[in-house]
C-alpha cells in the first residue's frame, strides 16, 4: 500500500477573504507571503477555509497543523504581527487564538465546517518582520477533536474519550493555558481493559502554597478512578514533575 498526499500552496494575500476548501483526502498548505523569506509590513490577509461541500454535512470539521512558524515577538505579546484563527466565517466569529513569535498550538480544530484565518502585520516601514508561517489544513471527522477543551469561563467542560488509545492536552497546548479553565475528561476503554495514562509533558503554574485541592487558587490535574467527581482520587498533581500512572 502506498500513501500519498497532494498539496496546494496558496500564497496570495488579499484583504478580501480567499475561499479555500478543506478535503478529507489530502492536505492543503497556506504560507505567509514571500515564505520562507520575510513577509512585508502592513499586511492584512484573510482566508476562509470550508469543509468540502460533499462531506460538510457528515460531521467533518477543519483541522490545522503547523509546519513552520516565526512571527515578530512583541510586548505585549502579539500586538504587532499576529496570525488569528476564528471559529466561523469571519472575524466576528469566536476567536480560537491569536499567535506570534514561535508559539502556536499543537493543532487547531474548528467546531463546525468553517475556519477563518487572518494574518496582520503592523504598518511601520521600519518595523520588524520575520520568515512567517506555513500551516496545513484538511477535513477530519469531528470525533477526532473529542478531547479538545476550550473552557475559559470557569464552567466545567466534560469531554468523553472512548476507545483503545488516544491523546488529549490542555487548552492551547503547548502555548500556556489560559486562566479560569475547568476541563474534565472521562476515558472509557473496552470491557475487561484498564486505563493507562502516560504524561508526555507536564508544566503547571508553580505559584502555590499548599497542595490543597479544595482551593480554586491553584492549577492542578486530578485523576479519579471512575466516572464522577465523588469517586476515589488516584493522583493529585500540582507541580511540574513528570508523572506516570
Ligand atoms: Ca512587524
Amino acid at each position: 500500500m502506498v500513501l500519498y498526499t497532494a498539496g496546494l500552496n496558496i500564497i496570495d494575500c488579499s484583504t478580501i477573504r480567499q475561499w479555500v476548501t478543506a478535503s478529507a483526502s489530502y492536505k492543503t498548505t497556506i504560507t505567509s507571503p514571500n515564505y520562507p523569506f520575510n513577509y512585508d509590513n502592513n499586511l492584512e490577509c484573510a482566508w476562509l477555509i470550508e469543509v468540502d461541500s460533499d462531506i460538510s454535512f457528515h460531521g467533518y470539521i477543519v483541522k490545522v497543523t503547523f509546519n513552520d512558524f516565526k512571527l515578530e515577538l512583541s510586548d505585549p505579546p502579539c500586538t504587532n504581527d499576529v496570525l488569528k484563527f476564528y471559529d466561523g466565517m469571519s472575524s466576528l466569529s469566536g476567536l480560537l487564538g491569536g499567535y506570534c513569535d514561535t508559539h502556536h498550538p499543537e493543532v487547531i480544530y474548528s467546531t463546525r465546517q468553517y475556519l477563518y484565518v487572518k494574518f496582520h502585520t503592523d504598518a511601520y516601514y521600519y518595523d520588524l518582520t520575520n520568515k512567517g508561517f506555513s500551516f496545513s489544513f484538511s477535513a477530519v471527522k469531528q470525533e477526532e477533536a473529542a478531547g479538545i477543551c476550550r473552557s475559559t469561563d470557569g464552567s466545567n467542560k466534560v469531554r468523553s474519550l472512548i476507545g483503545t488509545s488516544g491523546t488529549f492536552f490542555s487548552p492551547n497546548y503547548p502555548v500556556p493555558y489560559p486562566n479560569d479553565v475547568r476541563c474534565i475528561w472521562t476515558i472509557s476503554v473496552p470491557a475487561g481493559k484498564r486505563v493507562k495514562l502516560t504524561f508526555e509533558d507536564f508544566d503547571l503554574d508553580k505559584d502555590f502554597v499548599t497542595c490543597d485541592y479544595q482551593t480554586e487558587k491553584i492549577d492542578y490535574v486530578q485523576i479519579r478512578d471512575g466516572q464522577v467527581s465523588e469517586v476515589k482520587s488516584l493522583r493529585f498533581i500540582a507541580d511540574t514533575r513528570r508523572q506516570g500512572l
